[in-house]
């Protein structure tokens, strides 16, 4: 089947979406976008952090050989959070919760704009910027304001680092298990703002056509997961979402 590109909410995509039962949105950087949240892939100096690329900074490797940087990285990223605010995209997503019989949110962001706006359970594959954990017994911590980030593990004493996952690093216990669970029951699936190049993340919306899912991409760019999707609604999530309402 080919993949049918809309700019509006068409009345079969309505229809499809108010009919569903078990909703699961799988949601990347693009919709925290209009919060003014800058994406990794989105072009411009942004995913470059004193020279060094995103992916060279939010690495394992990086951890280990100057965890300093690190902080001093993501400290800077929740500074810029602070200055922001959920946007349309975030508030209606979090307002489906109570809409379906069964709906999950799965995001790979870790800036927590998704709990701001009132989304209660996220499961959150990349881990969050606003926790903590140690290093060695892998104890968490939230931290809850700038400027209230522990220093040191209060359980043993280790270094902490940002509860967040790294390339080459392997996503929380049990959240990839859960949302592959969901992707297999789910009959529609919304994929939003997601270049749809990471795994196992990008891996979701297969897993959800293979279970028979609508599948639903809301993009202002295709990406790797288009064709695969029955629609690809192209243009930005905070104008389009809530109108699927
Ligand atoms: C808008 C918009 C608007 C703009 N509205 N849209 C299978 C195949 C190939 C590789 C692998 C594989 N399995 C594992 C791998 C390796 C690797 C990987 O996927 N690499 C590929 C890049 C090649 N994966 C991993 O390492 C993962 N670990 C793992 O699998 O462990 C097991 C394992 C271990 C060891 C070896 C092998 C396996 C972990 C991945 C962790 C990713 N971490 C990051 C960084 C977090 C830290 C930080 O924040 O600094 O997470 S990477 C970065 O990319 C971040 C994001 O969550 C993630 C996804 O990015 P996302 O969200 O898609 O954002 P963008 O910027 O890419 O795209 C934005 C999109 O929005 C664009 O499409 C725009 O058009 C759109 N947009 N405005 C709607 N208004």
């Amino acid at each position: 089947m080919q993949t049918q590109l809309a700019t509006q909410v068409t009345p079969e995509l309505r229809e499809r979406f108010s009919t569903a039962k078990k909703v699961l949105v799988l949601t990347g950087a693009g919709v925290s976008a209009e919060s003014g949240v800058p994406t990794f892939r989105g072009g411009g100096t942004s995913a470059v952090w004193k020279g060094m690329p995103f992916d060279v900074i939010s690495s394992a490797q990086m951890v280990e050989r100057d965890l300093p940087a690190v902080w001093e990285w993501f400290d800077y990223r929740r500074g810029v959070l602070n200055q922001v605010e959920p946007n349309p995209a975030h508030y209606v997503i979090a307002s489906w919760q109570d809409r379906f019989p069964e709906f999950t949110l799965v995001t790979q962001n870790v800036d927590g704009l998704h709990r701001r706006a009132g989304s209660r359970n996220p499961i959150e594959l990349h881990g969050s910027m606003w926790h903590a954990r140690c290093i060695d017994c892998h104890a968490r911590f939230e931290i809850p304001r700038i400027g209230l980030r522990p220093n040191d593990c209060m359980s043993c004493g280790d270094r902490l680092r940002p509860d967040v996952v790294l390339f080459g690093e392997t996503l929380p216990p049990g959240a990839f298990e859960l949302a592959f669970e969901v992707a297999t029951q789910c009959d529609f699936c919304l994929v939003v703002g997601t270049s749809g190049l990471v795994y196992p993340a990008a891996g979701l919306p297969e897993i959800a056509k293979q279970a028979g899912a609508y599948l639903c991409e809301v993009n202002p760019e295709r990406t790797p997961l288009s064709d695969l999707c029955d629609v690809l609604l192209t243009g930005k999530a905070g104008e389009l979402l809530p109108r699927l309402n």
